[in-house]
């Protein structure tokens, strides 16, 4: 028989992730020095991927107590979302307690924000979304491939390293009501640059006034100044009475990245619209992949249910969010003594999280990856917990030598 004419012939080649894309060709470079500093992984000081210990241990539990496997709610597991609150909200917040928080197991902090935004782009067909300048690149492309479009408002000021809060609030009071607002709760990626408690309290008005619709995305729960400290700008919205969405993600904060572990909350005016909007969100699943996976869910819901492990678990962000710190003192330190104080390098200490801005160009990332084997994605966002006390020093040797040269 004949082969049928290529049915997808049409079809243009993929250009690849610039983020994703980045791992793929780190993985394929033969160089024994590479050092990965591209995506949002978390490395310890040997450089390897950790499992947690209360990961760990709760995964040993769940072994020993192998149950039955059925299809999970919609909504995912009930153990699981209430542990979502918790963490999120605190256990004792007035919105949690009065049951008007809609709250979805999710496939990671990306699945909640797809999710979210399905619903947004059915309820809200006028409303259109805005997104810091720069932001994850993903953003973009998740809300628009739900049919909603995308602008962006100033954030980053890359003359001074900080924020441009006053332009941001100002482009936030020009939008049309009901308008999304995509907001990092802390730990910006990729600047690294995040409003201070004084400026959420500034912004929240804006929000209320204008009659916002802000979604919070919390990736980096716990490596900013605590897993409470990090959680100030979704407690303060809920605190001044907002409506709004938040997706939360255990990818980093569990070191659970392929177990897709997430969660989409929706804090809403009364527990009737809570279960209204529960009830949509699971329509809204159900249309996409129906449920959620079980098993990283299980362990999560454990360690977050469990005293003696969420004690243990709360102690091991501290330890990655204190060696995020220590790296960047590192590297700062090992910058400024090459340019001998000639060059500034105090965004490193300034910024929070995982990213650090380099403010390198294109081609001076591009020459890191090329000539010294360090990878970088493009627009100069540093992942700094890939750096590490082995390879610390020839990184800031290799951007010397680009900064220098260009
Ligand atoms: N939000 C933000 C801000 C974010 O940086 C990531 C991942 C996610 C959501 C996705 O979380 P997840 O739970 O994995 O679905 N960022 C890193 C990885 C990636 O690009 O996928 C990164 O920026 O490197």
């Amino acid at each position: 028989m004949t082969a049928t004419p290529a049915l997808f012939a049409h079809i243009p080649p993929y250009a690849g992730d610039p983020i994703l894309g980045l791992m793929d060709a780190y993985q394929a470079d033969p160089r024994a020095n590479k050092v990965s500093l591209s995506i949002g992984l978390y490395f310890d000081d040997a450089g390897r991927l950790p499992v947690l210990d209360a990961v760990r241990q709760a995964e040993e539990a769940l072994l020993r107590e192998i149950g039955p496997r059925p299809y999970l709610p919609m909504h995912g597991l009930p153990d699981f979302r209430a542990g979502v609150q918790r963490m999120v909200f605190g256990a004792d917040h007035a919105a949690v307690t009065a049951g008007r928080i809609a709250t979805m197991q999710t496939l990671g902090g990306s699945g909640a924000l797809r999710v979210g935004a399905d619903f947004l782009h059915r309820y809200f067909p006028a409303s259109e979304v805005w997104v810091s300048d720069p932001t994850w690149d993903n953003h973009r492309v998740l809300f628009e491939a739900a049919g909603l479009k995308v602008h962006t408002y100033p954030y980053y000021d890359a003359a001074t390293g900080g924020l441009r809060f006053d332009a941001m609030l100002e482009c936030l009071q020009g939008l049309p009501r009901q308008s999304v607002v995509l907001l990092h709760a802390s730990c910006h990626n990729p600047t690294g640059v995040d409003l201070s408690p004084a400026q959420w309290d500034a912004l929240i008005p804006v929000l209320r006034e204008r009659e916002l619709i802000a979604f919070v995305d919390m990736a980096y729960q716990g490596f900013g100044d605590g897993l409470e400290e990090d959680a100030f700008a979704v407690r303060a919205l809920a605190d001044a009475g907002l409506q709004f969405f938040v997706a939360n993600s255990f990818s980093k904060n569990f070191s659970f990245y392929g177990e897709r572990c997430g969660g989409l909350s929706v804090v809403c005016h009364d527990r009737k619209d809570a279960d209204t909007v529960l009830g949509q969100l699971q329509a809204g699943v159900r249309r996409i992949y129906s449920t959620p996976p079980t098993h990283g869910a299980r362990v999560v819901a454990k360690v977050l249910g469990d005293t003696q492990l969420l004690a243990g678990w709360t102690q091991e962000t501290a330890v990655m969010r204190k060696r995020i710190r220590a790296m960047r003192e590192q590297l700062h330190a090992a910058l400024h003594e090459t340019f001998r104080g000639e060059r500034d390098f105090g965004y490193l200490l300034s910024q929070r999280g995982m990213f650090s801005y380099t403010g390198l160009s294109e081609s001076q990332v591009d020459r890191l990856r090329e000539q010294h084997a360090v990878y970088l994605v493009r627009s100069g966002r540093l992942c700094i917990s890939g750096l590490n006390s082995g390879n610390v020093q020839a990184v800031a040797e290799a951007m010397a030598e680009v900064i220098k040269s260009a």
